[in-house]
């Protein structure tokens, strides 16, 4: 008898004692739960991010499971791991088919599949270009006949196919996230995208695309907007509350309230089941929209944690970077929230192309008059394979000689496009943590209203922000 193929899916990264965050892996269990419906296969599965294991060990672990195909994905910053990941799987596992996907494959593309010695990259969407793959695989055929697939010829030259895969139109038809296969308790002692400690949570990706223009955004999934019905996320839910006992859940989506008729619908449907969930917005929930119906339902199915973008403070900024938010109706969606109960995060990025002084004020001024309640308050980066990468190639290209992506996070980069020096941008950015942060009635506020008081062993990194540009060799 045939024995079944084996399959090794790896998130690869690590995490970093000033960025400790990591999810659970949604990537690739979305991409084992499906795959193992259309073959027969038995796949092992492995987050680096929360594991922690040595890139020496990952290797072990993927040769010691004698895989027939490798499947890796990274964020940009883990991205310069896959050459020699690559290379020492390739030396040990000659025959296995290594294929890469995910965020960085899908920003370097072509660029990315030759610093490796890795078959094939697959750009956006995983699920039907990772079957193609392994059926034309192992069936014997040619990579030449998958859409959009970036390979490797046998002579070794790397070829890109015309056309792209078609997006999966009915995201109900997915499997659940193959969460059987990683232990989730894991993910319940180490800081999430939320930075609430001691959750029980699973994350959720309830849609993909996302119609908005920001021009820093990596748009994986395309600017449709895809969604699960309502009826199908809280499935997910219930079936998540009854196997785990776990009472929260992360959202990851895009943009999870485009669609208000989605969001209503499935706040009732989790009041009518009775759930008893607990919601957070890591990222997820666009602020201007938010109506009051739309923030009275989400608090009454358990929403208790959101954090909402502004990034920039000035019209102007907002206007010529894509994001267009109507910054009275966000900061009217923050007070709602911050109303109901629900603990807001504000998102805030210093350094836009052009960006001046007196804009980064601006910024300051409506995060301070706001009822957010905490900000995370980062400097821009340009990652590849975006508009933002693109406009500094053609007027700053000098702002990306030397720039690094390797392990480091938005506190750790930085390319400054504005009109401001460097010492200018870290003033502001310092000064955005003072004028946000000390003020008696906002600390009253965390206080009274954060829902774990354990998250001030978060303060480390706060002060770490706050030193951004002022310590030599802190950037
Ligand atoms: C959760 C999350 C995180 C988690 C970790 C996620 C992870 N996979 O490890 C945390 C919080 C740690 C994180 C960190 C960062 N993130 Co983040 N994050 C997300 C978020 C919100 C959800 C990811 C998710 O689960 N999506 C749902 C799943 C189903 O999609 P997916 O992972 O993309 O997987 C699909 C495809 O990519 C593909 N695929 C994935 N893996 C593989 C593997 C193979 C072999 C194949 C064939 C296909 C494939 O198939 C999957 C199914 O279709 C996304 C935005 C989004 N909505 O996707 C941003 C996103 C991934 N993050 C992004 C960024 C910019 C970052 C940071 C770099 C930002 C920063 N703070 O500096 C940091 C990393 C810094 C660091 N040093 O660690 C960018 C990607 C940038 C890039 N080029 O890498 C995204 C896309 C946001 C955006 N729209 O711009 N992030
Ligand atoms: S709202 Fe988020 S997902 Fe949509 S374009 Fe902007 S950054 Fe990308």
């Amino acid at each position: 008898m045939m024995r079944r193929l084996r399959l090794f899916l790896a998130n690869v990264g690590h995490r970093r004692p000033m960025f400790p965050l990591a999810t659970p892996p949604l990537g690739i269990l979305s991409l084992a739960a499906y795959l193992r419906t259309k073959l027969d296969l038995d796949i092992r599965l492995v987050n680096q991010r929360v594991e922690d294991l040595s890139d020496d060990r990952l290797v072990r672990e993927i040769v010691s499971f004698e895989p027939d195909a490798v499947g890796l994905g990274a964020l940009t910053p883990f991205g310069y791991l896959l050459p020699s990941l690559t290379r020492n799987i390739r030396d040990a596992c000659p025959h296995a088919l290594i294929v890469l996907g995910g965020p960085h494959a899908s920003a370097s593309r072509e660029a990315a599949l030759r610093a490796t010695t890795a078959d094939a990259l697959v750009v956006g969407e995983g699920e039907l270009a990772f079957e193609r793959i392994l059926q034309t695989h192992f069936d014997g055929g040619s990579f030449g006949q998958i859409p959009g697939l970036i390979w490797r010829e046998p002579g070794g030259e790397v070829v890109t196919n015309p056309g792209a895969m078609p997006p999966i139109e009915d995201l109900d038809s997915l499997p659940f996230p193959a969460y059987d296969l990683i232990d989730v308790t894991r993910y319940w002692r180490v800081q999430s995208q939320s930075p609430v400690p001691n959750r029980h949570y699973v994350a959720v990706s309830s849609s993909r695309g996302c119609p908005y223009q920001c021009q820093w955004c990596h748009n994986l999934f395309g600017k449709r907007f895809r969604a699960q019905s309502a009826e199908r996320v809280v499935d997910e839910i219930a079936h998540y509350v009854k196997t785990y006992g776990m009472n929260d859940i992360e959202f990851v989506d895009d943009i999870f309230n485009l669609d208000r008729q989605r969001v209503h619908d499935f706040c009732s449907l989790v009041c009518k089941r009775d759930l008893k969930i607990k919601i957070a917005f890591g990222n997820a929930l666009r602020g201007d929209i938010l109506g009051e119906d739309d923030v009275d339902a989400l608090a009454a199915a358990g929403t208790y944690f959101c954090s909402l973008a502004l990034e920039s403070g000035s019209p102007r900024i907002q206007q010529l970077m894509g994001k267009g938010l109507n910054i009275p109706r966000f900061l009217a969606g923050v007070s709602l929230a911050a109303a109901r109960g629900v603990f807001t995060n504000g998102a805030l990025m210093f350094g836009f192309p052009t960006e001046t002084a007196e804009e980064m004020q601006m910024t300051i001024d409506v995060a301070a008059k706001s009822k957010l309640h905490t900000a995370s308050i980062f400097t821009v980066t340009p990652f590849p394979n975006t508009p933002l990468y693109e406009w500094a190639k053609e007027h700053r290209p000098e702002k990306l000689k030397g720039l690094r992506y390797d392990e480091a996070d938005f506190n750790g980069i930085h390319a400054n496009l504005s009109d401001v020096p460097d010492d200018v941008l870290f003033h502001y950015q310092r000064k955005a943590h003072r004028q946000f942060f000390l003020n008696p009635r906002r600390l009253a506020r965390i206080l009274r209203d954060s829902p774990d008081r354990a998250m001030i062993r978060y303060a480390p990194i706060f002060i770490y922000r706050c030193m951004k540009g002022l310590v030599p060799g802190l950037t």
